[in-house]
């Protein structure tokens, strides 16, 4: 779950270390066999060395976007951002994932997710979106591993939104990591549609009738809002140049 909060800990800090890879281990333990989730316990050190990383490069990536929304609007009066929501995958959504790739649990494979840092910058305009990702992929530190533009290409069922999986180097004590982060722009009305939907459908199953009725539905809700969008940008365009 995206939040405006900041990053939560996905696991406790040293004085809850035992309890919190037995939460850990608890959390997987659905998911995974027996040896393991033993092997997650016997880890819980490295795995949570990793994922404070992930924490921090969240948090590089953020004040990022914090910067250029700051900027921008020394220049055109307007803030392009909305809202920054960040999120770390939960343990068993990454379980999950790792056991649909036949992966098993440990460090090396949790390197293989490349959304366990989420970061989703909700703008204002359509071109803010494409503006912002230009603005963030410019910079000499950030390296661009994947990018779907699903607004160009909406999926099937209409969702909309800028994928971007980048690589970005946090400074640790002694070391400097690279670290994957996704980053995901998109409009009010994307995120309006996208919230709904994942609530209403997004990984539910539902009878067969059920969801094809409100597949068709949802998409044309999509479609909606993707026309409210083009008709604000049109507003702002119409603004800007007369
Ligand atoms: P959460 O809760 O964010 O962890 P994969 O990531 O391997 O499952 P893929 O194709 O690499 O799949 O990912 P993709 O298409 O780039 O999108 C992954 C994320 O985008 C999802 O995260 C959602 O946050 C969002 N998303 C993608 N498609 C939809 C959709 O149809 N509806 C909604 N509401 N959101 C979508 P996760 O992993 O599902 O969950």
């Amino acid at each position: 779950m995206y939040s405006k909060e900041h990053v939560a800990p996905l696991v406790g800090g040293a004085a809850q270390q035992s309890d919190s890879s037995l939460s850990l281990a608890q959390k997987i333990s659905g998911i995974f066999d027996e040896d393991s989730v033993l092997r997650v316990k016997e880890n819980f050190e490295e795995l949570k060395s990793l994922l404070s990383c992930y924490k921090c490069a969240i948090l590089e990536v953020e004040t990022k976007f914090n910067v250029l929304n700051e900027r921008f609007s020394l220049d055109h009066e307007r803030n392009p951002i909305e809202t920054i929501k960040t999120r770390m995958k939960s343990p068993e959504s990454i379980a999950e994932k790792l056991r649909r790739r036949n992966l098993p649990f440990n460090v090396n494979s949790l390197e293989q997710i490349h959304d366990i840092a989420g970061v989703r910058v909700i703008c204002s305009f359509v071109d803010d979106i494409y503006m912002l990702a230009d603005c963030l992929l410019k910079q000499d530190d950030i390296r661009l591993i994947e990018q779907k533009d699903y607004i160009a290409h909406p999926k099937e069922n209409g969702y909309r939104s800028l994928h971007l999986i980048i690589e970005i180097p946090i400074f640790l004590e002694n070391e400097k990591r690279l670290m994957k982060v996704e980053v995901q722009l998109r409009t009010i009305a994307m995120e309006f549609w996208a919230n709904l939907e994942h609530k209403l459908r997004y990984k539910k199953n539902l009878p067969e009738n059920i969801a094809e009725m409100t597949a068709s539905e949802l998409f044309e809700c999509a479609e909606m809002s993707a026309q409210l969008d083009l008709k604000m940008q049109n507003v702002k365009n119409c603004i800007e140049n007369s």
